[in-house]
């Protein structure tokens, strides 16, 4: 049973290559629901965090916990387990080598689920994201399969719970990466001291932490209730009125009933609570709110009041004005734009200051942490940034949150990164992260850009279809937001770039070329930002530029490594974005990278990727009081914020 409907891969892993290469557009599966677990007073939400049993399976028998039915009892039954806490990344919790495990793991879990639930209610599964790959069962019975890490997925369980009473939840994760996976890796089998064992390789220079890196939910719906709600925004010239469209879908039986016809009664509510806008429809599942005097959300730095968000609730009503679901989320009301040189916000030139980061610390590796999110936002605030790249790989949702709340403007980036052998199912593949994506985040004020790929190989022939395939399939899900990738071949070798809106390039300047070399830095970045403009006719962004830097190493003159080096690197870089700025068409500068995170072994990393302008610990390195002050300077000079009395220290009159 559990073989056919995994359809596991018996054996080992199967290495995939691509030929010569014809694309074809073929359909994506489309997501339905996922909707954030959010309490009303028609829904109810239980978390399942915690201590979990976890087993790992054996390297090279990945698939014996199927065939033995590990599922069917509790592990403990099959094979000794160790407690491993939800949500975090497994690799980095115990003292051996599970930080190097590759294939499948196991966890499982115990709960009860209330008496109360049983009635006239569904009940869902959902999960912020397991990396790579999950299989789950609840009571022993199969609930749903996902593939692809840092993105949700659900199910519902209402006919497999046990109400009133225990049940179980047993979870299969699977890290491989393959040549067909997103991202893509290569597992293969080489010699060592025992004979055989299995290794996992893939050139993406962040660590492949996985398990369940984020919030596992059970939350409850009416029977007919609101599966999803997507919202757009506009606003009138003058920005004084501005216009929420809302549509929403229906899941349920009363949904189909003929003499049912269910209406939605819209509000929104401003930060005080009062309501400003209000509509029913008309038997229609949707319809447009319109908000006088209205508070347009804006960047961080660019407004006294960043971030503004309204609360939308979408009542759904019966025929007899029944109230049958209650569904509450954020709105900010804005406006972008783009041309061949610039990116507007609510009509504004937008210049970006931010940074590539990666969701990353010590211990929980990749798992969601709050308090280290909330950290993060109040140094990207102290720094002075508008906006980050979610390199290389989508964020948690509750972070997404938070960038609409603080105004940080968010380049959202889909699993691909260093893409290369490109193939059918790859393409496909890839498609479904930007679907699961672009479902999940759509209604977030702070998503102003889809990133595709980061670095991928588009020098060859089928980088040029391939990314056609790709940006047009993102364009036909949202064209209310500009593309970009980041690319890291030179202009004159790239093939992607004339399906993308804006271009961003990623070049390491006195680092991997020219090394040490502060005078080869800023002629450099000028000119190849200029000859990707030349090439293109867009905007640019200079989406990576750093060098790693070991805090508390210093050396005068700045020699590689040391805080002095770092400092000047980004100095250098700062007059080439100066120049760069005078010509119109250069918006933005992102710095590689917020904080330093662990990579896989090299020798070429120490513990990991020391780039951070931040160490792993959150705390910054010389670089960024330098950066700190720069930030703040071009706030006040383009969006004339003021500046934090402690950005200068007092040294002389
Ligand atoms: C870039 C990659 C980034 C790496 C960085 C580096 O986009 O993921 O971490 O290089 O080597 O090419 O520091």
């Amino acid at each position: 049973m559990a073989l056919s409907f995994f359809s596991l891969v018996t054996g080992l892993y199967v290495l995939h290559f691509s030929i010569a290469l014809i694309l074809v557009n073929k359909e994506v599966p489309q997501t339905r629901g996922m909707l954030y677990p959010r309490e009303s007073e028609t829904r109810e939400v239980r978390s399942l965090d915690g201590i979990w049993n976890f087993v790992r399976s054996d390297q090279a028998n990945p698939t014996q916990g199927v065939r033995d039915e590990w599922y069917a009892k509790e592990l403990s039954k099959s094979r000794p387990t160790i407690p491993m806490p939800v949500p975090a990344s497994y690799n980095d919790i115990t003292t051996d080598n599970l930080r190097d495990h590759v294939g499948t793991v196991w966890y499982d879990r115990k709960f009860f689920v209330p008496r109360t639930w049983a009635k006239d209610q569904r009940i869902w599964l959902r999960f912020g994201s397991v990396h790579y790959e999950a299989y789950v069962w609840i009571n022993g019975q199969k609930v749903v399969k996902h593939e692809m890490g840092h993105l949700p997925f659900e199910a519902e369980v209402t006919d497999l719970l046990n109400y009133g009473a225990e049940n179980r939840i047993t979870v299969m994760c699977d890290n491989a990466l393959i040549q067909t996976t997103v991202p893509q890796g290569r597992i293969t089998e080489v010699p060592n001291d025992e004979g055989m064992t299995i290794v996992q390789s893939y050139t993406f220079d962040f660590f492949n932490y996985a398990g369940i890196h984020r919030s596992v939910h059970l939350y409850t719906t009416p029977r007919t209730f609101i599966e999803e709600v997507e919202v757009t925004t506009n606003l009138s010239k003058d920005a004084s009125v501005g216009d929420v469209f809302y549509s929403v879908s229906v899941n349920g039986s009363a949904a189909n009933e003929a003499d049912n016809v269910l209406h939605i009664q819209a509000n929104l509510y401003d930060k005080e609570g009062i309501l400003v806008a209000n509509a029913t429809s008309d038997g229609k599942l949707g319809g447009q709110l319109q908000v006088n005097q209205v508070k347009p959300w804006w960047p961080y730095l660019m407004h006294p009041k960043p971030g503004y968000l309204y609360e939308l609730e979408i009542k759904l009503l019966a025929t007899n004005e029944e109230l049958l679901d209650v569904y509450r989320l954020k709105v900010g009301i804005r406006t972008l734009s783009w041309d061949k040189k610039q990116f507007l916000i609510n009509g504004k030139p937008i210049y970006f200051r931010g940074f590539g980061r990666h969701e990353d610390a010590d211990i929980r590796g990749k798992g969601l942490d709050n308090a280290l999110m909330v950290r993060d936002f109040n140094l990207l605030k102290w720094i002075g940034a508008n906006s980050y790249r979610t390199s290389h790989y989508p964020y948690s949702e509750e972070s997404m949150q938070f960038a609409d709340e603080h105004g940080i403007m968010i380049i959202d980036e889909c699993p691909s990164v260093d893409t290369e052998n490109y193939s059918q199912e790859l393409l496909g593949k890839h498609k479904s992260s930007l679907e699961q994506l672009i479902h999940r985040d759509r209604n977030h004020p702070s998503v102003v850009m889809w990133s595709i790929a980061n670095e991928p190989r588009t020098g060859s022939m089928s980088a040029d279809s391939y990314f056609e395939l790709v940006a047009n399939f993102t364009r036909s899900l949202d064209s209310s937001r500009p593309i970009t990738a980041a690319i890291a071949v030179p202009h004159t070798q790239d093939k992607a770039g004339r399906s993308l809106d804006i271009i961003s390039f990623n070049r390491y300047n006195a680092w991997y070329s020219n090394t040490g070399r502060l005078d080869m830095v800023t002629q450099n970045v000028i000119d190849e930002a200029i000859a990707w403009n030349k090439h293109y006719n867009k905007p640019i962004i200079m989406s990576e530029y750093g060098a790693d830097t070991l805090e508390g190493l210093h050396m005068q003159p700045a020699y590689v490594w040391s805080e002095e080096f770092q400092t000047e690197v980004f100095s250098r870089h700062f007059k080439a974005f100066d120049e760069l700025r005078k010509k119109g068409w250069f918006i933005g500068e992102f710095v590689w990278n917020f904080a330093d995170f662990k990579t896989a072994q090299s020798y070429t990393r120490v513990g990991g990727n020391k780039k951070g302008v931040f160490t792993r610990a959150r705390q910054p390195k010389a670089a960024a009081h330098l950066l700190r002050k720069r930030y703040f300077a071009l706030g006040r000079d383009l969006d004339q914020c003021s500046f934090p009395e402690d950005l200068y220290t007092y040294i002389a009159t």
